[in-house]
């Protein structure tokens, strides 16, 4: 295969690109009076509105030919038939197969997975239903108050966005933590506001020997102990989620209380595992489900819909367009619902791990950009604190506004002026405001002569910046099932473009080789001089202060 850039396709758009890159989206609005029509589509209860995007007919045509080309279609039948595309772990990728909800077998190595997925589901909900409905008692008779997600990356971010967003569907009296961070503050700042009798600790690791987990796991097993002062008990208050059963039982787990999954599910796409117990317990295993059939939904939509209608198709190639042709360097997310506060972070593994990568499937380095920075933050905080750099800074932002119809909650003015706000942004940044309407603007303000000189310019809004707007009915469980998914399978689509391996991450284990030699020489006061000098330094520096007898407070 021709290298991505001197294929025909990407050669046309480049083409293209040059015709079109100073049109404004302004005038293709005037020009069509349908272009919302024309450039949205729905799933369910799902709208995605693309037409605040610098796309005409002709780019989307040509981007159809881009994802022909890389034979989309032909990998996404690869995944979801549980080919091994994860060449360099020589793994299939099936997350896919955890939220099949039809009847159809899914194989790996000639077995079908599906009976072991719909077993642990099954496991699942007897375990969180007895949580739930104050069956399972803690050692002491005690019901379980607390759910504590003790996970990190694809163990805890998956998990706990949900949990955040679904907040109004969770149980009164249950409560729902996440400790991720090795900080000791993490752990110790949430086991101050619990209790052993009532908490439940579910130790959430595919590996069951990332070091962060682990640390956190036996520090909270030392804080539990410490007061029960019982082993027995442990089995009433510590769960294990995990591929690797024999280190969980070995930790003292119980091994009926060990719920399973495999390493066909990556960790940043797990949470549709046992690795979601957590949530089935917060939220009650029919809320889990329903979050699996929404999933399950937008898996089929990008099965069986051809790429012209297809969301997370689209998303992909506006991505492309605007990452691979504008050289936008980042991608932001702006959910209009405080509940989904969470998702930037969520997405920024889902895409950053997925797509950051300069390799190629053939082990070439890429003479093109990959995976942009994804960030953002909930409306309108947003607001008040980033948006004057997407509006009126140098770089061009593409940005997804995410906002529900409806709100779970009652203050219905408040929800009318967030749909507002949303809106606004997304129309001030398609529009802009140029030279003549701020004149005309400040001239009718009777501002002085002077002033509209010095200040004119400060006011222009170039516009022109592009967004998707995606609006759903209500935040429900099964929407954000098919949300995620949506993204999902829009990285998969660009990592296939970009003719990448969506699925490693080689990237993070580099980081924990070293930090295993430094923690060596942080154990130890003697001087040293094995790093080069900044390592070294700041190495000797940390050591001074805390070998010279500064007071750490500790849980050993
Ligand atoms: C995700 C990564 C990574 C992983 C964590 C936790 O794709 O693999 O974020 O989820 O490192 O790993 P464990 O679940 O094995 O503790």
């Amino acid at each position: 295969m021709k290298n991505l850039t001197e294929s025909s396709a990407w050669l046309a758009l480049k083409e293209h690109f040059n015709e079109v890159k100073d049109v404004h989206m302004k005038d293709l609005f005037a020009e069509d009076s349908e272009r919302f029509e024309n450039f949205s589509v729905s799933l369910n209860d799902i709208l995605f509105d693309y037409s605040k995007n610098r796309i005409n007919e002709n780019t989307m045509a040509l981007l159809f030919d881009l994802a022909r080309q890389s034979h989309i279609e032909q990998w996404r039948d690869k995944m979801f038939s549980g080919e091994a595309i994860n060449i360099t772990e020589k793994r299939s990728v099936l997350h896919t197969a955890l939220r099949n909800r039809s009847s159809q077998s899914v194989n790996v190595d000639n077995q079908d997975v599906m009976p072991k997925v719909k077993s642990v589901l099954k496991q699942m909900r007897a375990f969180s239903d007895q949580v739930r409905s104050g069956q399972w008692r803690g050692y002491n008779g005690h019901r379980i108050k607390s759910v504590v997600n003790i996970g990190i990356g694809g163990s805890d971010l998956g998990p706990h966005v949900i949990c955040d967003a679904l907040k109004s569907y969770a149980q009164h009296d249950l409560n729902a933590y996440f400790v991720s961070n090795v900080d000791s503050s993490h752990l110790l700042e949430t086991l101050k506001q619990i209790d052993p009798e009532t908490t439940l600790f579910i130790i959430a690791s595919k590996t069951f020997t990332t070091q962060e987990t682990m640390l956190n796991a036996f520090s909270a097993r030392k804080w539990f102990l410490d007061q029960v002062g019982d082993e027995k008990a442990i089995e009433k208050h510590f769960v294990a989620v995990t591929t690797n059963i024999e280190l969980a039982t070995e930790f003292g787990i119980n091994k009926a209380n060990t719920f399973a999954f495999w390493d066909w599910v990556g960790g940043r796409y797990s949470l549709w595992s046992a690795i979601g117990l957590t949530i089935a317990v917060y939220l009650g295993m029919d809320h889990f489900e329903a979050l699996l059939e929404g999933a399950d939904e937008m898996d089929q939509h990008f099965q069986d819909v051809p790429l012209e209608e297809n969301i997370p198709v689209i998303m992909a190639l506006l991505g492309v367009w605007y990452n691979n042709f504008f050289a936008a360097k980042s991608y932001a997310v702006i959910p209009y619902s405080q509940y989904l506060d969470r998702l930037p972070a969520f997405l920024q593994q889902l895409d950053m791990e997925s797509n950051g990568k300069t390799v190629d499937r053939n082990g070439q380095r890429v003479n093109y950009q990959t995976g942009p920075i994804i960030w953002g933050q909930a409306g309108t905080n947003g607001q008040h604190a980033f948006f004057q750099l997407i509006h009126q800074g140098s770089q061009l932002i593409p940005t997804d506004f995410l906002i529900p119809a409806l709100s779970h909650q009652a203050l219905s003015t408040h929800h009318r002026v967030l749909f507002s706000n949303c809106l606004a942004q997304t129309k001030a940044l398609m529009l802009g405001k140029n030279h003549a309407e701020v004149l005309a603007e400040m001239k009718q303000q009777g501002i002085d002569e002077q002033t509209i000189e010095n200040i004119l310019p400060h006011r222009v809004f170039e516009g022109n910046k592009p967004s998707n707007t995606i609006v759903f009915e209500r935040l429900t469980p099964k929407t954000l099932g098919s949300i995620l998914a949506m993204y999902e399978h829009k990285v998969f689509v660009q990592g296939i473009i970009w003719n990448i391996n969506s699925f490693d991450q080689w990237g993070v284990e580099y980081g924990k080789v070293l930090a295993g030699q430094i923690l060596v020489d942080l154990s130890q006061e003697a001087k040293v001089d094995n790093h080069d000098s900044s390592t070294n330094g700041l190495i000797n520096h940390r050591n001074n202060i805390y070998y010279n007898g500064r007071e750490e407070t500790t849980l050993d």
